[in-house]
């Protein structure tokens, strides 16, 4: 059985989940497959702990071990499991499709998860009091400037970035969970609310949702 490591930890507000083990969690539903889940300690990946280098060499999460392997990194673990486990397929079946959805969650990689998700995310593990106000606004305001307009212009008819649900809407799920929390604002944006509700719908979100608690979000497609 595969083993996903990641962090997830609950609060009063409700589950809070590592934005990148979200992608694989995601993902490992699609596909139905069998997984359970090691949680992290944050504070072993805060300190990069031997133990969490050994099988990450940055000590970050998520790594996946799938019998003898050990992977790291959301995107390479994803890429593994859609080649791995083909059905149903999360990417394009022309070359030239497959390389734009591979770009879009490039994009939402380096210009989301990596950039203006964290700003918001971080402080809402953190007490109340200790939460940077103006950290998050500037994540919400980056969203609202150079994300949310993005997706406005290419969001394609389907409802999903590059025709069917693919690997390039995975790392949105993430966001959809982020902002469930956080309870921004996107009625500015019709188009992108909608397509972050759509993503909530999905079954596969159920294990991300942070209204999920964390005994409820292990393995459910295994179990089901
Ligand atoms: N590119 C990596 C990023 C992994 C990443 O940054 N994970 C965060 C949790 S969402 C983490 O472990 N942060 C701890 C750190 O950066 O020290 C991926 O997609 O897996």
């Amino acid at each position: 059985m595969i083993v996903l490591y990641t962090m997830e930890r609950e609060y009063p507000y409700g589950t809070l989940r590592s934005t990148n083990g979200s992608k694989t969690k995601v993902v490992l539903e699609e596909k139905g497959l069998g997984y359970r889940v090691e949680l992290v300690r944050p504070g072993d990946v805060w300190k990069k702990v031997p133990e969490i280098l050994a099988k990450h060499p940055l000590g970050k999460v998520p790594f996946i071990e799938d019998g003898e392997l050990t992977l790291f990194d959301s995107t390479v673990i994803n890429e593994y499991l859609n080649d791995a486990y083909p059905e149903p397929a999360l990417l394009p079946s022309d070359v030239v499709s497959r390389a734009h959805a591979r770009a879009l969650e490039n994009y939402a990689d380096e210009g989301v998860l990596s950039q203006y998700l964290p700003l918001i995310w971080m402080p809402w593990w953190s007490p109340a009091e200790q939460r940077d106000q103006d950290s998050m606004e500037r994540g919400r305001e980056g969203l609202r400037t150079a994300i949310f307009p993005f997706l406005e212009s290419r969001l394609s008819e389907t409802g999903y970035l590059c025709g069917a649900f693919s690997l390039a809407d995975v790392p949105f799920m993430a966001v959809a969970m982020v902002l469930q929390v956080d309870g921004m604002d996107v009625s500015g944006f019709p188009v992108t609310a909608a397509y972050l509700d759509r993503l909530r719908q999905r079954p596969s979100y159920r294990v991300i949702d942070p209204n999920t608690p964390l005994a409820e979000s292990v393995g459910l497609a295994a179990a089901s």
